[in-house]
């Protein structure tokens, strides 16, 4: 007797806070709510911990569970609590939560085909079990759970392409848990290179979230032909930075130069010159001429004054030429010697604003990284045919 009244104390104790927390209050309900004595029992204050023998261990308030509900069955698979079905009110619920104990965090799973309260759950080798159980009757069904496992693996698709500049190219990142499910709601991250030459990536590096399909994709576009790597990780902690055991893929995107507008002409007089991005001033001049053929004769000088990045460029080919149909824009694909050395893919883009230079706009971009900027003319004249 007295051992039964000292437990009845201890019982009663229980905050009533534990309800909506996990395991023990709802264990202590489902089994004997109806037998707990309900009078003179006072409501202790909720506090953090409640220690069931002095000396023996102790219970901490975790996250709780999203939907309160007893006759629940509760089993851990791969590290991850799962509370399945259970009775809220009159309702028999088919309801699935996981709880991630490391991160403290709840996540609603597909429901179970039979909705059930009272019933038995464990877990054998990845895979969660619910048998039996209670609606409007006993119930004899026995069903399998197979949770989804952290990203285990990432493709990407295409792995290699190959587009003119000026198109965009999109890659598909697919990530999946080691038995090949689709793991959703996952961070991907994408970036570009450091490609070496530079095809000025446009943005450089962005991410998505994996869909049902565990499918996220990047999209992006590059101003210089050249070769790009596009790495991408699955960032499963969501911390921004990639780790051993987040899963990654590179692919390759090849970038070619664009079909040169046919007859397309292009006149920059050697006394142009703008204020480059790096504050130095920069002088120009050349011309570029698309024949019928396709085929595109030239010339591009460019020199920049320093003091920043003092620099000659002379091109030695002139590999495309495109121009707006409207004659307002062109790009001037070409290889050039930087200080009379070497051979660099260059992209110079003139818009022309009228017969003087007073409206005209000159940039250009090397594939070391060097970009002047697109810049207004402080002297000189683009002419486009
Ligand atoms: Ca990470
Ligand atoms: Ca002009």
């Amino acid at each position: 007797m007295k051992q039964r009244a000292a437990l009845s104390r201890r019982v009663g104790a229980i905050p009533l806070g534990w309800r909506a927390t996990l395991f023990l209050p709802v264990t202590l309900c489902a089994i004997s709510c109806e037998r707990l004595p309900t009078s003179g029992n006072k409501v202790a204050p909720s506090r953090p911990d409640f220690a069931v023998v002095p000396g023996s261990g102790s219970w901490t308030t975790k996250a709780p569970m999203p939907t309160a509900r007893y006759g629940l069955g509760v089993a851990a698979v791969n590290g991850i609590l799962y509370a399945v079905g259970g009775v809220s009110g009159s309702a028999i619920l088919a309801t699935v939560e996981a709880y991630d104990p490391v991160t403290n965090t709840w996540t609603p799973q597909a429901p179970m085909p039979t909705a059930r309260g009272y019933l038995g759950v464990d877990g054998i080798i990845g895979t969660l079990y619910a048998v039996g159980g209670f609606n409007r009757g006993p119930s004899a069904a026995n069903e399998a759970f197979t949770p989804l496992g952290p990203p285990a693996t990432l493709t990407l698709t295409p792995l290699t392409a190959l587009n003119p500049v000026g198109t965009q190219h999109c890659v598909t990142a697919t990530v999946q848990d080691a038995s090949s499910n689709p793991v959703p709601a996952v961070t991907v991250r994408f970036s570009v290179g450091p490609s070496v030459p530079t095809t000025f990536p446009t943005p450089p590096h962005g991410s998505g979230t994996t869909d049902a399909n565990g499918q996220a994709t990047f999209c992006y576009t590059a101003s210089l032909p050249g070769t790009d790597v596009i790495h991408a990780f699955a960032d499963a902690n969501g911390d921004g930075t990639e780790e051993t055991g987040e899963p990654s893929g590179d692919a390759e995107k090849t970038w070619t130069l664009p079909a040169s507008t046919p007859l397309c002409a292009v006149t920059i007089t050697d006394g142009g010159w703008i204020i480059a991005n790096n504050t130095d001033r920069a002088n120009f001049g050349g011309n570029a001429k698309v024949l019928a053929d396709l085929t595109v004769q030239g010339q591009q000088n460019y020199q920049d004054q320093g003091p920043v990045q003092a620099m000659t460029v002379h091109s030695t080919a002139i590999t495309a030429t495109t121009c707006t149909q409207d004659r307002t824009t062109a790009s001037i694909f070409g290889k050039a010697t930087i200080d009379g050395a070497g051979s660099y893919v260059f992209r110079i883009d003139v818009t022309d604003g009228g017969a003087g230079g007073s409206n005209d706009t000159y940039g250009i971009m090397l594939e070391t990284g060097y970009m002047s900027g697109q810049h207004q003319l402080g002297g000189g004249n683009v002419t486009i045919h």
